[in-house]
């Protein structure tokens, strides 16, 4: 069975991507069986700071879309003053269904390497998140990663549960 996928993209002057399109047929019977748009807002300094992608999609591959979106997709980004992204929130949702947002912290050393990063998954406007994550990194005097631990808290209960440590030695640095 053959399939085919078209993809189109504009870009502004900077190159910078301001919308994509793709489109599959996987039967190649002339009915899209997918359709997708992704939509890119930048700021003055030409950091992406919105995206938006939106799918319109059969049942199945052999099926043809209705023109009616079933899965939308958006985050937002915040950058610190050295154009460190520092926080991304993002918001998925099949239409109809529950929708998740995932909340993103991150910071950094004077290197600009991720010292800490935090991550909340919520559902829908649920205050409490349905899980979470926090990893502090530690580097040596290269700036090299030599310590990242992870605590990550799923059950629904005060605390994080699971904490993995990784640490990195290299040869002849101390
Ligand atoms: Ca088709
Ligand atoms: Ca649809």
């Amino acid at each position: 069975m053959a399939s085919s996928t078209a993809l189109a993209a504009t870009y502004d002057q900077d190159g910078h991507v301001l919308s994509a399109l793709s489109e599959e047929d996987a039967n190649a019977d002339g009915k899209l069986n997918r359709r997708s748009t992704g939509v890119y807002t930048y700021s003055a300094a030409g950091l992406l700071v919105n995206t938006v992608s939106e799918t319109d999609q059969a049942d199945k591959p052999t099926g043809e879309i209705d023109g009616v979106i079933d899965y939308r997709e958006a985050s937002t980004f915040e950058y610190d003053s050295d154009g460190n992204l520092v926080r991304q929130v993002s918001t998925a949702a099949a239409i109809g269904f529950d929708s998740f947002t995932s909340i993103s912290l991150l910071e950094y050393d004077s290197r600009g390497n991720v010292t800490l990063t935090t991550s909340e998954l919520f559902a829908n406007s649920d205050s409490t998140p349905l899980s979470r994550a926090r990893t502090e990194n530690t580097y040596n005097s290269r700036g090299q990663l030599v310590k990242s631990a992870t605590e990550t808290d799923s059950d629904g209960q005060p605390g994080f549960e699971q904490i993995v440590v990784v640490t990195i030695v290299y040869d002849g640095v101390k």
